[in-house]
């Protein structure tokens, strides 16, 4: 018997998701078919390893649920509307018609809504940032991530530049502070564990007893919110310890006089009552950090989704200069590394399209307060949405408050195009379903926020079915719109090769498209002799700009706008992290993930919450706040501290047991400074749901 030749080959490509390790992919193609994706052995920070969700790539980018063709609504909007197919001609001419009927009245009606779903400088923000600017549409704020923990680096440190993850390897004390890295940041786990076989003592700073604080040698559970207060202790404990950096903090620093006047006021009595700590844990953490040099930080953006995030991460990030941890490469912090990254934006977005015309911008954290806001409140800051265009995005799962992010995207009047691989809960309430390509079908360049290279991503197969990448869409879009500027007609390799051309000359392209990656030449030590980018080329503990916005200067501690009391109608205080087998909503309609997630959604509860709610591991739950209602099953377990529930996850509302999910209870109060979302100040009520047989 002949056995069929198969032509097989390796596709160099990159990880496309919202994840700090941006991890270099080779795809096995056979006779144009991926049959499997691995961590490409060659790049360092890959080290041919993948998480276990996009190990399962080609099963998403196959699965039977994708949208492989145009659709058209047919009756009403919300999870039961119905679509039928439409090709692609007719699709863009008939959205064309719309946006330009709008657009003849006042371009800033229409909105594009889009976040990292895929993080490529290509299918993010390029060809759709020429399309929105061109047509002078309202622009996004894109605060849902990360924008408090971004704005505190920018006041403290000047830039958003860390240490480089790699030197975690020579640590000696590694902190992980609000970051669950085994789920969420994986191959600095790999870093963190090689210091640790060297003798390193890691510290685990979360609420949640997760999987990372489990293989830590120390955790310490703290309240939610309540970071600063610790960092504020820690820093009188140097101070009275003497293991102060006087040398570093007179060169190098502004305002350490009047920060130290404020951290002395922080007795480890008054620091443990906010915190929810001992005084030992508290004088433990603060003699490590004083006697163990080379002491490195890895903060996450955990601990800035409540009221005080950004001053949170200006208290952690104080802690180096306080030391002079950041004389070795192996000592200081890091949040993220995007500040390295010299990426050309003005080509690849083209803001001098605007020419003249001024947006509105509109913050994606308060997109249900922006879709809801009564006709005649309207005004240039807040602009009446009659149209949203979504791409890499599913703001009615992800978005706060979100009984009214739906009740807005349910509006008979918006007129809403949503491009996108499956019938997520954003999609449900499309005028028009535009079904793009996946990262295995289309050209992608891209950054990283952990460490510091560049990454290709070649197609390795021919787009499934009818989809386009988003470029090719808001090319087709347009073109229909009668935009004709040369820079609507670039193809996608065009769009990779400008995102660095002017920006780093001596990056070759050539070897990038052969090699998948190129490692950036950056200092080890960023701040080893100052060099901050900051106004005063200090780091400033003391920060002028904030006080001339009327902000407290110094970082502080804020409390929660939710507080979680036992005398309150609210007495647990609820978060909501990442699960470690989705990509925030990404990968939760996918079988075989679904299953290693319990299947279904569900919370985490301490066995005594449990226990005075009559709540067993049977049960089913409602969790309830003034914003709405949301039925799970639960978990009892330790994980989540007394007082505490865990919501892991992401899950679409349609996989709630009442087409609610998790966000139903969160709000749309923003943090101390970036207008940021506070995913994590929220308190909640739990009780047991009598089910009727
Ligand atoms: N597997 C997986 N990986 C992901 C994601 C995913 O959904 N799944 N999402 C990606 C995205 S978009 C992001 S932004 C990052 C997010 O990942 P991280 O930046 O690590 O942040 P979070 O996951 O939000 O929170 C991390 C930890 O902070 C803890 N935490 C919550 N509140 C506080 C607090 O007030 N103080 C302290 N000290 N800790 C707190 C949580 O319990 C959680 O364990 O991960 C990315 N990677
Ligand atoms: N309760 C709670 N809510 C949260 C968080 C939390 O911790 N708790 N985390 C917040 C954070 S940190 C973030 S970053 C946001 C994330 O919010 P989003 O950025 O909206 O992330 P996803 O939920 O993964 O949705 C991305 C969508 O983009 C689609 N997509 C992927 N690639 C492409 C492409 O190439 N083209 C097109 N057209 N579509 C594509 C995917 O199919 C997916 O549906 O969620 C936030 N929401
Ligand atoms: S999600 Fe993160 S760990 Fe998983 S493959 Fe992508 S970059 Fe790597
Ligand atoms: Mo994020």
């Amino acid at each position: 018997m002949h056995k069929l030749e198969t032509k097989s080959q390796q596709v160099i490509g990159a990880c496309p998701h919202d994840c700090p390790d941006t991890c270099s992919l080779l795809t096995e193609v056979e006779d144009g078919k991926a049959i499997k994706v691995r961590g490409n052995p060659a790049h360092p920070q890959t080290a041919g390893v993948l998480c276990n969700k996009v190990s399962k790539y080609t099963e998403r980018t196959y699965d039977d649920k994708r949208i492989l063709q145009p659709l058209k609504r047919i009756g009403a909007k919300g999870p039961n509307a119905q679509f039928e197919p439409i090709s692609w001609e007719k699709a863009i001419e008939e959205i064309a018609h719309k946006l330009k009927t709008i657009a003849a009245q006042d371009p800033n009606h229409i909105l594009p809504y889009s976040y990292a779903g895929t993080m490529g400088k290509v299918q993010g923000e390029s060809m759709s940032s020429r399309f929105f600017n061109k047509l002078g549409a309202s622009r996004l704020e894109r605060t849902i991530c990360s924008s408090a923990g971004t704005q505190a680096l920018l006041y403290s440190m000047g830039s958003k530049v860390g240490m480089k993850v790699e030197q975690f390897a020579n640590s000696k004390l590694i902190i992980i502070w609000g970051s669950n890295s085994i789920s969420s940041n994986l191959h600095f786990w790999r870093y963190a564990n090689q210091a640790k076989a060297k003798g390193a003592k890691l510290i685990c700073i979360d609420p949640r007893r997760t999987e990372t604080a489990e293989k830590c040698d120390v955790h310490l559970s703290i309240k939610p919110g309540t970071d600063a207060a610790l960092v504020l202790a820690i820093i009188r404990e140097l101070v009275l310890k003497n293991a102060i950096d006087q040398d570093y903090i007179d060169r190098y620093t502004v305002g350490w006089e009047s920060l130290k006047e404020r951290a002395m006021q922080w007795t480890l009595e008054r620091a443990a009552q906010v915190c929810g700590l001992t005084t030992f844990e508290i004088s433990d953490l603060a003699q490590d950090y004083a006697s163990i040099k080379n002491a490195a930080i890895r903060l996450n953006y955990g601990l800035q989704r409540s009221k005080g995030g950004g001053n949170a991460v200006r208290a952690v990030v104080s802690l180096p200069a306080v030391i002079g941890a950041w004389r070795s490469a192996s000592g200081g912090a890091l949040l993220a590394n995007s500040g390295r990254f010299p990426t050309d934006l003005q080509t690849l977005q083209r803001p001098d399209l605007l020419a003249g015309k001024k947006p509105s911008l509109v913050n994606m954290s308060t997109i249900g307060d922006a879709l809801n806001t009564e006709i005649e409140k309207h005004s240039f800051e807040t602009p009446f949405i009659k149209s949203v265009i979504v791409y890499n995005s599913n703001p009615v799962a992800v978005a706060p408050d979100s009984k009214q992010v739906a009740k807005g995207f349910a509006r008979e009047d918006l007129f809403t195009v949503v491009l996108e691989h499956f019938q997520t809960d954003t999609a449900d309430y499309a005028d028009y379903i535009l079904p793009a390509t996946t990262q295995l079908e289309h050209w992608d360049i891209h950054t990283s926020y952990g460490h510091t290279d560049i990454l290709i991503n070649k197609p390795a197969i021919a787009p499934v079915g009818l989809s386009k990448p988003n470029t090719q869409i808001f090319r087709d879009l347009a073109k229909a719109m009668g935009f004709d500027e040369d820079c609507f007609k670039e193809q996608d390799l065009t769009l990779c090769k400008q995102a660095f051309e002017k920006t780093l000359p001596n990056m070759c392209f050539d070897t990038l498209l052969d090699k998948g990656y190129f490692e950036l030449e950056v200092l080890d030590a960023p701040y080893a002799k100052g060099g901050f980018h900051t106004p005063s080329n200090r780091f400033e503990f003391y920060c002028e700009r904030l006080s001339q916005m009327g902000q407290d200067p110094l970082p502080s501690f804020i409390p929660n706008y939710e507080q979680a009391r036992l005398d309150g109608k609210y007495p647990l205080a609820m978060i909501s992290p990442p699960a470690r087998n989705f990509l925030n909503s990404t990968f939760v309609n996918i079988d075989g993930i679904h299953k290693s997630s319990n299947n279904e959604p569900y919370i985490e509860i301490h066995p005594k919450d449990a226990h005075e709610r009559g709540i067993s591991c049977e049960s089913l739950v409602e969790v309830f706040n003034d914003r709405g209602r949301y039925h799970c099953k639960v978990e009892i377990t330790e994980r989540a501290r007394p007082g505490l529930i865990v919501g892991l996850g992401i899950w679409w509302r349609k996989h709630g047991l009442n087409g609610t999910n998790i966000n139903e209870l969160t709000s749309q109060k923003l943090t101390d400074f970036g207008n940021g979302p506070t995913f994590y100040d929220c308190t909640v009520q739990v009780r047991r749901l009598e089910v009727n047989s």
